[in-house]
């Protein structure tokens, strides 16, 4: 298929609930969405970036930025048969890996739609559904977190991973294991702590935690692997991970035992893939991150959850905790068993809205051919 240009669309969704974690506190998203116009198989992709660069370097400003002046550039005009084909295109812009992988998602999703195919069965997923957890962000009181606990267990979620820093870490832990001395409970630091913590953060094994993600430096695997040895608590990384090369190294040091994979952070689906491949080898379980996505990328998480490495439940929740009204159709939803079914039409399974997405556009640009060549 030929790409003959690519929109992008910054749209603005208020969140439901505010998002609290150790960076700060979210309560309306701004999301770039790209679509790719590609002979008839136009398709969607998210951009993942935050509004501010506190999750990782990127943001949605530098990545509109890198995608209109080099990334879209470097598509238009090109035949390209496969969504893979786009990383090498890519190249030799350094980093950006969540533009990079707004464009080569939609690329995956062109490519499904040609074929006529599913995009999970495209992806090598093997799973008719898969497992959802919940990402519980910091909250005002302990009332008002063992409330939402309490409703997201009561609405099937089979993990429950609750944001943490200093001074919002083992009060919460022990509150909700008092109530709920069974559940699956994991938590999520977001880089909150240093070394000089490690005593502090080994009171964390009392909890029986699934696991703790990136309790330390966004960019380490050595201090991880210092601070694994004298924990019982399995660590997750997440920011760390950029790609395959750096799940092999934390896998060798020993600096994680879990993974989290955000197709978004690592660059796109090729590189997830890779991800999972390499922990697969090394026989690390890995689960589906989420970034507050609109229905766009969270029909292409869902997608990626079908690998059958994905052995733990992700943060893909229904869209009814995020949005009042979601940009695809049906919206997500999750049954009672935790489980979303994986569809089995041609590409995600989604409808995109295309009108909702026009009333929420705050600016639009297409990036064309001529535009390219002047
Ligand atoms: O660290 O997993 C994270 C949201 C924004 C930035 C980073 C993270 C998160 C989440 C939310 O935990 C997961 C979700 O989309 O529900
Ligand atoms: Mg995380």
């Amino acid at each position: 298929m030929k790409i003959e240009a690519v929109t992008l669309c910054e749209i603005r969704m208020p969140l439901v609930h505010f998002f609290e974690t150790s960076f700060g506190r979210t309560t309306a998203r701004r999301i770039l969405l790209v679509k790719l116009h590609a002979e008839g198989a136009d398709a969607w992709g998210e951009c993942v970036a935050g509004e501010h660069p506190y999750y990782s370097e990127e943001s949605i400003d530098t990545a509109w930025q890198v995608i209109t002046s080099e990334l879209a550039p470097a598509l238009i005009g090109k035949r390209i048969e496969k969504g893979s084909e786009c990383a090498a295109l890519f190249a030799r812009v350094r980093g950006h890996r969540m533009a990079k992988a707004a464009l080569e998602n939609a690329a995956w999703v062109a490519e499904a739609t040609a074929k006529k195919m599913p995009l999970w069965k495209l992806l090598g997923g093997t799973r008719k559904e898969i497992a959802c957890g919940v990402s519980i962000g910091i909250q005002d009181s302990l009332e008002q977190l063992e409330e939402q606990v309490n409703t997201e267990i009561a609405a099937g979620y089979q993990r429950i991973k609750l944001k943490c820093k200093p001074g919002w870490d083992l009060k919460i832990f022990e509150r909700i294991r008092n109530r709920w001395p069974k559940i699956t409970l994991s938590c999520d630091a977001n880089s909150a702590y240093t070394l000089a913590d490690a005593k502090h953060l080994k009171e964390f094994d009392r909890f029986d935690l699934l696991m703790i993600e990136q309790p330390l430096w966004h960019d380490d695997f050595y201090f991880h692997a210092r601070l694994q040895k004298r924990l019982k608590t399995a660590i997750c990384l997440d920011e760390a991970i950029r790609g395959p090369r750096d799940a092999d190294a934390a896998g060798e040091l020993g600096s994680c035992r879990i993974v989290n994979v955000k197709v978004g952070r690592v660059g796109g689906f090729s590189s997830a893939i890779a991800v999972h491949d390499v922990c697969k080898q090394r026989k690390i379980p890995v689960w589906c991150g989420g970034m507050l996505e609109s229905g766009i990328g969270r029909a292409h998480n869902i997608a990626l959850s079908t690998l059958d490495n994905f052995l733990l439940p992700g943060d893909v929740s229904a869209s009814k905790r995020y949005w009042k009204e979601d940009i695809i159709e049906p919206a997500v939803e999750v049954a009672p068993t935790g489980t979303i079914k994986i569809s089995d039409e041609v590409g995600t399974g989604y409808k995109i809205r295309e009108n909702l997405i026009t009333k929420l556009t705050a600016r639009e640009l297409t990036v064309k051919a001529e535009a390219v060549s002047a």
